[in-house]
């Protein structure tokens, strides 16, 4: 086949598959805030249940690779020829160029690629163009706004939306498949890869990075000038200085994962007191629903009180006291939760009758003066 009967072959293939132009803008937007929400979702999910929602997010996200190559298809011509920009064109054209560069960065973290920029691991970066879009899409509908009632979407335009989501679907199992198939099964359903194969931290006989969620700092906190308090919906309130805290070496070992939003995990044993028993000491009241970790920097994080009790405010890691950058004297180690939940340097635990919906911004601002 010659080169251009070939691609009149595939502009022509190209045409019979092509959901109506309304309906790719629309299904655009739409898969759009679909990832943005399902990316931060998956935040919150730490445990095999939540594996659904890392599903959906890779799933939508081929299925916006085709959307978008469509677009870029039927638009071409219009950008390659400057005489037909408008005011609104350079800011299509940055939003074309976010959107290639989240799904990118993506699929590219996924297949096992990782190119830190300063601190940012590649996932950092897929999450900051992924949050990016979110201004751009809003500023693009207001400029290139169709009301969604003249959305052509018959049984045909339906059916071809529906097959791309199926070929995002068959696309996501492919790479599913050819990744395990290449060795790259370390990865865990939340994305995240070992840190051994992101950092040179396994010649540091198992160590893991110290991170910090946004801009958490503290000075070192002495051990003998700190005390746990255990306050709230309790019969007695409790000031525990380290040492009966830790006691003669910690009376709990749990082995937990701590995976970070950045995109790695360790698996670690983790010494320390289980909350249950302080719970315990101190004597939840019957209306007490949840209990708030706050950290010597106001960082803090909740968990229900059920959850609570197996949660771990750990001392030491494989056997050692925390260092000050793990967050000593005393962390939470809560399995199951993301690691910006486990909370570092925590100096109060308390008891109370309702979550707090604050510590989401209080994680984001804490450290800053
Ligand atoms: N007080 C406080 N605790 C914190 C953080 C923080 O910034 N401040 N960062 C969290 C994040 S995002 C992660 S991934 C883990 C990292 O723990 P590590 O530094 O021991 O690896 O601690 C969590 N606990
Ligand atoms: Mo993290």
């Amino acid at each position: 086949m010659s080169k251009r009967s070939g691609r009149a072959a595939l502009a022509r293939a190209l045409r019979r598959l092509e959901p109506p132009p309304r309906v790719v803008d629309w299904a655009i937007a739409v898969a759009v805030a679909v990832e943005v929400a399902s990316g931060l979702y998956s935040f919150t999910r730490g445990t095999p249940s939540g594996a659904w929602v890392f599903w959906l997010h890779s799933t939508v996200g081929l299925t916006l690779a085709g959307l978008v190559g469509f677009k870029l298809y039927r638009v071409r011509r219009r950008v390659t020829s400057t005489a037909a920009w408008d005011r609104f064109t350079p800011l299509s054209v940055l939003q074309a160029v976010v959107t290639l560069a989240a799904l990118g960065t993506g699929v590219f973290w996924v297949l096992g690629g990782n190119v830190p920029v300063l601190a940012w691991t590649t996932l950092n970066l897929h999450v900051g163009l992924g949050l990016l879009l979110v201004p751009l899409v809003l500023w693009h509908l207001r400029g290139r706004f169709h009301s969604p009632r003249d959305v052509d979407l018959d049984r045909r335009a339906a059916l071809r939306t529906g097959a791309l989501l199926v070929a995002g679907t068959v696309v996501w199992r492919a790479t599913e498949t050819a990744d395990r198939a290449l060795g790259g099964a370390t990865r865990r359903f939340t994305g995240s890869k070992p840190t051994g194969d992101l950092y040179d931290t396994e010649t540091e006989g198992g160590g893991f990075p110290v991170t910090s969620w946004v801009a958490d700092d503290p000075d070192p906190v002495d051990r003998d000038d700190w005390t746990l308090s255990v306050r709230g919906l309790v019969e007695e309130e409790l000031a525990l200085p380290y040492d009966e805290v830790a006691g003669n070496g910690p009376t709990r070992e749990v082995e937990a994962t701590l995976d970070c939003t950045s995109g790695w995990y360790t698996h670690q044993t983790w010494g320390g007191v289980r909350v249950g028993d302080l719970l315990d000491s101190a004597g939840a009241s019957d209306d007490a629903r949840y209990v708030r970790f706050t950290s010597v920097t106001g960082y803090r994080w909740s968990l229900p009180i059920e959850e609570a009790h197996d949660a771990l405010l750990a001392t030491h890691v494989r056997g050692d006291p925390l260092s000050h950058g793990h967050g000593a004297p005393v962390r939470l180690v809560a399995p199951g939760r993301r690691g910006f939940q486990w909370v570092k340097w925590v100096e109060s635990m308390e008891v109370r009758k309702r979550g707090d919906p604050m510590q989401w911004l209080v994680t984001l601002i804490s450290g800053f003066e």
